[in-house]
């Protein structure tokens, strides 16, 4: 780029600069994770303002920095004048013309502060936002937060005074920098697709805590902010009243108990209360054991068959967007195939569904999307995943629901991807060491054997196949389950085939009911009795959108769901896997 003109004057070319690299600081992440379970915020979801800039003009003309009342002439946006759209919602679901928009676009609104005394502590929450979120406050960047699925938090004590304007950048840009990389297999749904909430928490509160049961004791990690002294764990219908000695606001308590134990055939909760000073957070908790043994997965020591289904949060209403009553339908779908466990792919979803899924007695995979060739050389990239990986887990370590963290889908075995997960395996064993790890590991095509070293690193293997689709012998799945020779369970984590729902054709059309039928049979005869399979987990209960899938028949939709994307309409391979799954006891 030329720097000056043909007589030699100095010329700064406005586009030259790399804008975004000037809102690139201060990174939010777990460092200011603040713990909203059993807490009540105040909704800011709702109208919010709205713009698409697929050049970042409002970063050139600061349009964050506009006032109220005093927006410059001639200006490109007026923050306070402009076309609205839902918090939360996804921008390509608003209008037709934005369906396919990959890029960045502004949301604003006006917050008040909800304080009514001036000691107490105020946090925003985004519980997610696809993909990169920069926000402002009143014209100051506060941040960055990276990573389309978990929460994040901002402390807004000292900064919001009586009200503020909040501007929101959101951009869902695809890169192989980020996770999921530039080449996934579902639909880039942009925008704050989760609820945005105000919280009011005295100054002295809790900040984390991290409960479960060891098989003897419950077990309470308790973080305070600023330090407290103290805190107190209650657990009523044990009798537990105790008091938790905190150093420099950190504590750990174990109480020896009794207490009958959560299982996915009674999901038993417990309320339970922990105060330090006037702050209190009430949590339903269940209590169980979770561990591996040569070829089962041991819930409470006892061995259970991971009878499941994979499932992406996706709606055709709505997108990523996902509801209680949404949740339910997943779950009420998956008790009717008679399931017991649900895998959630391939990225973080709801934090709702683990608390339901506590409820009803169902298991999950929950995992974070590090799927494909993502650039595992990159230390932004890595810390990117560090941080996804640690909101997942601190969000959900207390839901006795979840039983595995999924590292990983389909990875290239590469000495930099090793090194990357062996750090991630680390992190996940460290902020909780009492549920084991799964990958979806890739098997070798030649030998028909599980090589992926991703498979030493973890405690649970799960192969995704398609034999009898992509792959085309599924004498194959034998093989692979014979030659299956590592101490530790192996899952089918997806199998699946495309099917359009009411389609007669004979069963050697593909795309017919009753291939799909045929499919599933054989997929069946190969595993069923195999002591190699701990669990089978088709791909998957609904049909969804994804740009990448283009054919006649599947339109921008991937069409493995045995129900289609209206959430209704089963496909008769569904009731192949309801029968086998009948007959498939624990053990
Ligand atoms: C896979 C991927 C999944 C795809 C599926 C398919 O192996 O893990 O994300 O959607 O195959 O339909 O091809």
């Amino acid at each position: 780029m030329e720097k000056s003109d043909l007589a030699g004057n100095a010329v700064t070319f406005l586009h030259e600069e790399d804008y975004m690299d000037r809102y690139a600081n201060p990174l939010i992440g777990a460092d200011s994770w603040f713990k909203v379970s059993g807490r009540n915020g105040h909704d800011l979801n709702g109208d919010w303002r709205f713009a698409i800039d697929p050049f970042e003009t409002g970063f050139r003309q600061k349009w964050y920095a506009f006032k109220r009342g005093a927006v410059p002439e001639p200006h490109d946006w007026n923050p306070y004048d402009a076309e609205t759209c839902a918090v939360p919602s996804v921008w390509n679901l608003t209008k037709p013309e934005l369906y396919h928009y990959e890029g960045g676009v502004w949301c604003a609104r006006q917050i008040a502060d909800p304080r009514t005394h001036g000691d107490e502590a105020l946090v925003l929450r985004f519980g997610a936002a696809n993909y990169c979120a920069r926000v402002f406050l009143d014209g100051v960047f506060l941040g960055r937060h990276l990573g389309g699925s978990t929460p994040f938090c901002i402390d807004l004590s000292a900064r919001l005074k009586g009200a503020g304007e909040l501007l929101v950048h959101v951009e869902n840009t695809r890169s192989p920098d980020r996770l999921p990389c530039h080449h996934f297999d579902w639909f880039n749904y942009g925008g704050i697709h989760r609820d945005v909430a105000l919280y009011v928490v005295p100054k002295q509160h809790l900040r984390d805590t991290f409960v479960r049961y060891d098989g003897q004791a419950i077990v309470v990690d308790v973080e305070t902010t600023p330090d407290a002294d103290e805190a107190r764990l209650e657990i009523p219908e044990l009798g537990i009243a105790e008091t938790i000695p905190l150093e420099l606001g950190k504590g750990t308590l174990r109480v020896e108990s009794n207490p009958d134990l959560w299982h996915p055939g009674k999901p038993r909760l417990y309320d339970v209360t922990i105060t330090t000073c006037d702050d209190r957070l009430t949590e339903r908790v269940g209590f169980r054991t979770v561990s591996v043994s040569k070829d089962r997965v041991l819930i409470n020591g006892e061995p259970v068959y991971l009878r499941g289904v994979c499932v992406h949060e996706d709606d055709r209403e709505t997108g990523r967007v996902t509801s209680q009553a949404d949740i339910c339908k997943r779950l009420v779908h998956a008790r009717e195939l008679g399931a017991n466990f649900l895998r959630l792919a391939h990225y973080p979803h709801h934090e709702r569904v683990a608390e339901i899924a506590d409820e009803e007695g169902i298991m999950l995979w929950e995992e974070l999307p590090a799927y494909w060739s993502i650039n595992f050389e990159k230390s932004e990239t890595e810390a990117d995943a560090q941080n996804q990986l640690t909101e997942l887990i601190k969000r959900d370590r207390n839901r006795a629901s979840v039983i595995l963290w999924g590292l990983a889908n389909e990875t290239a075995d590469t000495r930099p991807r090793n090194t990357f997960f062996e750090r991630l395996a680390t992190t996940a064993r460290t902020l909780d060491p009492t549920r084991p790890l799964s990958a979806a590991c890739l098997f070798n095509q030649e030998t028909l054997k599980v090589e992926d070293t991703l498979a030493h690193l973890v405690d649970v293997v799960g192969i995704n196949e398609y034999f009898g689709w992509y792959d085309a012998n599924v004498r194959d799945l034998s093989r692979i389950l014979e030659n299956y020779d590592l101490d530790k369970p192996l899952v089918i984590s997806e199998t699946g085939c495309d099917v359009v729902a009411g389609n007669q054709d004979v069963e050697t059309v593909r795309n017919s009911e009753a291939f799909g039928v045929n499919y599933y049979r054989d997929q069946i005869n190969a595993i069923e009795g195999h002591r190699a399979v701990a669990g089978f987990v088709p791909w998957l209960l609904y049909d969804f959108r994804t740009e990448r899938r283009q054919n006649a028949v599947q339109k921008g939709w991937n069409r493995k769901g045995l129900i289609s994307e209206d959430k209704a309409t089963h496909k008769k391979a569904f009731w192949v896997i309801a029968d086998f799954f009948k007959r498939q006891k624990d053990g």
